[in-house]
């Protein structure tokens, strides 16, 4: 049976007793960090009950489930979450309002748990979301990093990376489970003995090895009683006992063991799109695969006898190629610990693992060194040299005479592990994340796999959860939906196309415009508490907010307001409507140019926000510490929505979807899913600009592009240009933007100059923006573009991806709860 949230009646009395239980206080003494773990406590004995319902059914009925395999859950802070999910956030923030507490500050005490980088990471959250919601078996397998993603501290216009000790006090939604602990080895070699039976045992020794301990989140559906689980993985050393009594010859070893749980966990790795090729990671990787590994075929085996029909009950989904070392580690178990011959565990394997590729950027393909590979994983190499070996003979066999082909394939070449190519030999699906991504697999990055597997490629369009970025991003919007079209778009977000029917109604163009203002009165509070910046909630609010990377192009957007900002002083006269730019974006620790791109915004913006004399027109707002929170209040508050990423380069975006939702109006190039977000709203109410991904994969190979030109071209490009490097932006120190400058015209530099077409697409974007101006000036005009996007956002659910993951690749059983 379904537990209920209790009433607010209830809620009160029990906050409350918590209060005075846990900290032996009265409630009017309690510290706000009190509240929130009172109510904490409240919510989850109602999560609870519903996971242990849930998980009753999981062993009754025997559905097949998925095994989601990522390095990254996004999760964000879970308490305004898991109430909503439970149906009971307004009772919850009336309770406390009855006792005179805000429930945004309560909220606030929760760490917001960054177990990830940026997209990547969010989408596997906004996955176990939906799976939980449709009724879906599943598990996410992840780390418990002690540290997520850094805490971003802005000092002078420089970034600074803070560590993000997020575990420093419990964190309250998650459990650890002692009696699902496994050994993972690392290491040592193989030996072999031959068997009486003509088989070969493989006797894995001298490895060190730590002790995998489950910490499990609970990860609630929308109203109806379903909690899925998040397992994810914490390091520990097995030899502490013998360390304590001092068995001297295995000292040394003990002390490794003890190094190697400690690091192994300790943080996750803050590049987004990009390999840091350190053996650390992967040990992660192998870490995480092989407890999860573990804990899923002893689940299946305590049920079911028949290993080879594994298949019917578990899929394994690994997100990017972070998890593929599944495919080899699923061998290993198969052969070495449950018997099977290479054949049958092949077979099982392949029917078990699918993959999902995120990204066509060079530098994220990852790629390791077979020497670090085989010393950390000696019988994993062992098997992969295997698989590697009878896929090079199926290339040949299919493609005969073609060296090269097979060469351009192999998993083992070039002294390397290519784990995409083992990915795709093993797995039996391959998608990307976007309608042009996948084409572009298909016809470039991964041509020559599509000639040979044309079955396995599929597309998979990203989408994002309303119930996170609505329902509690933007309650006053979510409301007025209801109000108007009822509560069926919460669990089927296509039911947002009736909102069409509002577009010629005045008086609700009028409310829904109001709701923007006061989100966008929201968010300009929250700009002045943290960056002291007073802005005009009644400019527009222009926002790019996203993970920093040069093919996203945050440059081309403040190189643009530096132009901008030239044309107001040297026209004052000229009609512009005060525009507020925000910009959001941590860069790696490593990438310098990253970095000083984030000094750049922030000294264009010491410069135009004191400038007196162009009359608040424009502003230019760097927000610190851009993390899943702040962006929920952020987008509520967004008119125009940035998404102007190199075409070709980025695979889907999601942040796009989270805009649109929310009533922004995106300007963007046709990349990733702008292309879908174009199809759905027809070209009136989305401003798109620049070139194509045909042709920017045209001047890539036929390396025909000259930005030099663009800039002689372009007396605007210029000026701004000249800008970079005059101190008019740095005026203590001329040259520090010099690397930028170089970027952008320097052939010496990078292999070609511009790698980004900045300088290409620059005119078209400013006359993109021109006519966001003219828009936004007939704010009827403006409101119900604006409303159009929210009614066009349908498609862009998560629900939708993953109900199409179900029936395409997982073909998963729902669970009844009755
Ligand atoms: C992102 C893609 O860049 C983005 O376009 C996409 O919407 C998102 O994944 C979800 O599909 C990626 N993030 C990473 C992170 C790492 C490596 C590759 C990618 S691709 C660490």
């Amino acid at each position: 049976m379904k537990r209920q949230m209790p009433s607010t009646k209830e809620l009160e009395r029990e906050i409350k007793d918590r209060v005075k239980s846990m900290f032996r206080k009265d409630f009017e003494d309690a510290t706000e960090e009190e509240i929130y773990r009172a109510c904490a406590e409240v919510v989850n004995d109602v999560v609870i009950d519903n996971w242990l319902t849930t998980q009753k059914e999981f062993v009754k009925q025997d559905p097949k489930c998925v095994y989601y395999m990522s390095m990254e859950f996004l999760i964000g802070r879970l308490l305004g979450n898991n109430m909503i999910n439970m149906r009971g956030y307004t009772e919850v923030m009336d309770a406390l309002a009855n006792l005179g507490v805000d429930i945004n500050l309560i909220e606030d005490q929760e760490p917001d748990p960054a177990l990830g980088n940026g997209g990547l990471g969010r989408l596997a959250a906004c996955f176990l979301d939906s799976l939980a919601t449709l009724q879906y078996p599943a598990y996410g397998c992840g780390i418990r990093y002690h540290y997520g993603m850094f805490k971003q501290k802005i000092n002078d216009g420089f970034q600074e990376e803070v560590p993000d000790d997020w575990l420093q006090t419990r964190y309250p939604f998650e459990l650890q489970r002692s009696e699902y602990e496994f050994e993972v080895k690392f290491g040592g070699w193989v030996r072999y003995e031959n068997q009486p039976d003509g088989s070969t045992k493989y006797i894995h020794e001298g490895y060190n090895s730590v002790i995998a301990t489950p910490y499990d989140m609970p990860i609630t559906g929308f109203d109806n009683g379903m909690v899925n689980t998040l397992m994810i993985w914490d390091a520990k050393p097995k030899e502490v006992f013998r360390l304590a009594s001092f068995e001297r010859g295995d000292y040394n070893k003990a002390v490794e063991d003890m190094n190697l749980a400690r690091n192994l966990t300790e943080v996750l790795y803050p590049n987004d799109n990009h390999i840091q090729g350190k053996e650390l990671r992967l040990k992660q990787q192998y870490f995480f695969v092989s407890a999860s590994l573990q804990r899923a075929i002893d689940k299946y085996l305590r049920y079911h006898n028949d290993i080879m029909r594994l298949p019917e009950k578990v899929v394994f989904q690994m997100n990017d190629t972070h998890p593929t070392l599944t495919v080899a580690e699923l061998m290993r178990l198969l052969m070495d610990e449950h018997g099977l011959g290479w054949d049958d565990a092949w077979e099982v394997t392949t029917h078990c693992v699918a993959y999902t590729n995120h990204t066509i950027m060079a530098e994220a393909l990852e790629k390791w060194p077979e020497d670090i590979f085989k010393g950390l994983l000696p019988r994993i190499y062992m098997i992969v040299e295997e698989i590697n070996r009878r896929f090079c003979e199926e290339i040949k066999a299919k493609f005969p005479g073609d060296d090269e082909k097979v060469h351009r394939m192999a998993i083992l070449a070039d002294g390397q592990v290519k784990m995409a190519h083992m990915a795709i030999c093993a797995g039996f699906s391959v998608n990307g994340v976007a309608a042009l991504h996948t084409e572009i697999l298909k016809n470039v990055s991964l041509h020559d796999f599509y000639e040979m597997y044309p079955e396995k490629f599929n597309n998979k369009t990203n989408g994002i959860t309303q119930r996170r970025f609505l329902m509690h991003g933007n309650y006053k919007l979510s409301d007025w939906v209801i109000k108007k079209i009822g509560r069926g778009w919460i669990t089927d977000l296509s039911q947002m196309e009736k909102l069409t029917m509002l577009l010629d109604d005045k008086k609700s163009l009028q409310q829904f415009m109001d709701i923007k203002l006061e989100n966008k009165k929201r968010l300009a509070k929250y700009i002045f508490d943290h960056n002291g910046i007073a802005v005009d909630p009644n400019s527009i609010f222009d926002v790019q907010v996203k993970r920093l990377h040069e093919y996203k192009r945050q440059l081309l957007n403040i190189l643009h307001v530096m132009y901008l900002y030239n044309q107001i002083k040297e026209h004052p006269e000229m009609d512009f409507y005060p525009t507020t730019f925000i910009f959001g974006a941590k860069a790696s620790a490593g990438y310098e140019n990253a970095k000083l791109i984030i000094k750049l915004i922030n000294n264009v913006g010491a410069v135009i926000n004191n400038d007196k004399s162009i009359d608040n027109k424009l502003k230019v707002v760097f927000i610190e510490d851009y993390r899943v929170s702040n962006a929920e209040w952020i987008f509520a508050a967004a008119d125009v929505s940035e998404q102007i990423s190199t075409a070709s380069k980025e695979a889907s975006g999601t942040g796009n979807m989270k805009f649109m939702l929310n009533g922004a109006v995106t300007i963007g190039t046709m990349d990733g899913a702008n292309v879908e977000m174009y199809q759905e709203l027809g070209g009136e109410n989305i401003f798109i600009f620049g070139m194509s991904s045909d042709e920017v994969i045209a001047h890539e190979k036929n390396h025909d592009y000259n930005p030099v030109d663009e800039m002689n071209k372009n007396p605007h490009i210029q000026k701004v240009l000249s800008q970079l490097v005059n101190g008019n932006y740095s005026i203590d120190n001329p040259e520090l933007f010099r690397p930028i400058y170089n970027s952008l015209l320097n052939t010496q530099c990078t292999e070609r100059a511009d790698t980004y077409f900045v300088l290409k697409d620059f005119a078209s974007y400013c006359e993109a923006h021109e006519k966001i101006q003219e828009a936004y000036k007939d704010r009827e005009k403006w409101a119900r573009m604006a409303l159009s996007n929210v009614a066009h956002v349908g498609k862009f659910s998560s629900d939708r991806t993953i109900q199409e993951y179900v029936d395409d690749i997982w073909h998963l059983d729902k669970l009844e709860l009755k």
